[in-house]
């Protein structure tokens, strides 16, 4: 029997074979819940860190706004971050970067989430992966945010330091998902 350090959350765990890099696309297996009933492994879910998370201010007049950060998975279990959520109003999703041919970056949701697998960091930042919020109330935006990113078997809450908007992503205001 496993004793009381081990936080458990429902999480059947998927696919922890896969052993993806951490970066790599594609792995958009959908999440097979059905199954042998209990999980049977269960990451250690204190493990898991996220380092100098931030969220970009939303341009004046916007209601978008992304959250980045470098997740550290301590644990000795893959895990899969799939969502976010704060204090604040506004709709979380996980998003990719991607650049077409002629140059033009845009965004769209991640299926299946970004898999990190046990040991390793995923960095969440401009032109890659990041957190998109909308539907943002910008009232809400006037200081640090207590973000919280959801894996599969755990959560991680840091706060995030509001950042003024920059230049680096000019361009790729394009929010897919309204087609
Ligand atoms: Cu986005």
């Amino acid at each position: 029997m496993n004793a009381g350090t081990i936080r458990k959350l429902t999480a059947p765990l998927v696919a922890a074979a896969l052993a993806v890099g951490a970066a790599a696309c594609g792995s958009s297996d959908d999440a097979a819940d059905a199954g042998s009933g209990d999980a049977t492994e269960q990451p250690a879910s204190g493990d898991v860190t996220v380092a100098d998370a931030w969220v970009r201010e939303p341009a004046a007049g916007q209601t978008l706004a992304a959250g980045y950060g470098t997740i550290t998975n301590g644990s000795d279990e893959d895990i899969t971050l799939i969502g976010a959520s704060a204090p604040i109003a506004a709709t979380f999703e996980i998003h990719e970067t991607s650049m077409s041919d002629d140059g033009n970056m845009s965004m769209s949701e991640k299926q299946g989430g970004f898999e990190i697998a046990a040991g390793e960091s995923f960095t969440l930042e401009p032109g890659g992966p990041h957190v998109m919020m909308s539907d943002i109330d910008p009232a809400g935006f006037d200081g640090p945010i207590d973000l919280t990113f959801v894996f599969d078997s755990t959560e991680v809450t840091t706060s995030a330091e509001l950042r003024a908007i920059g230049d680096a992503m000019e361009g790729m205001e394009t929010e897919d998902g309204e087609s």
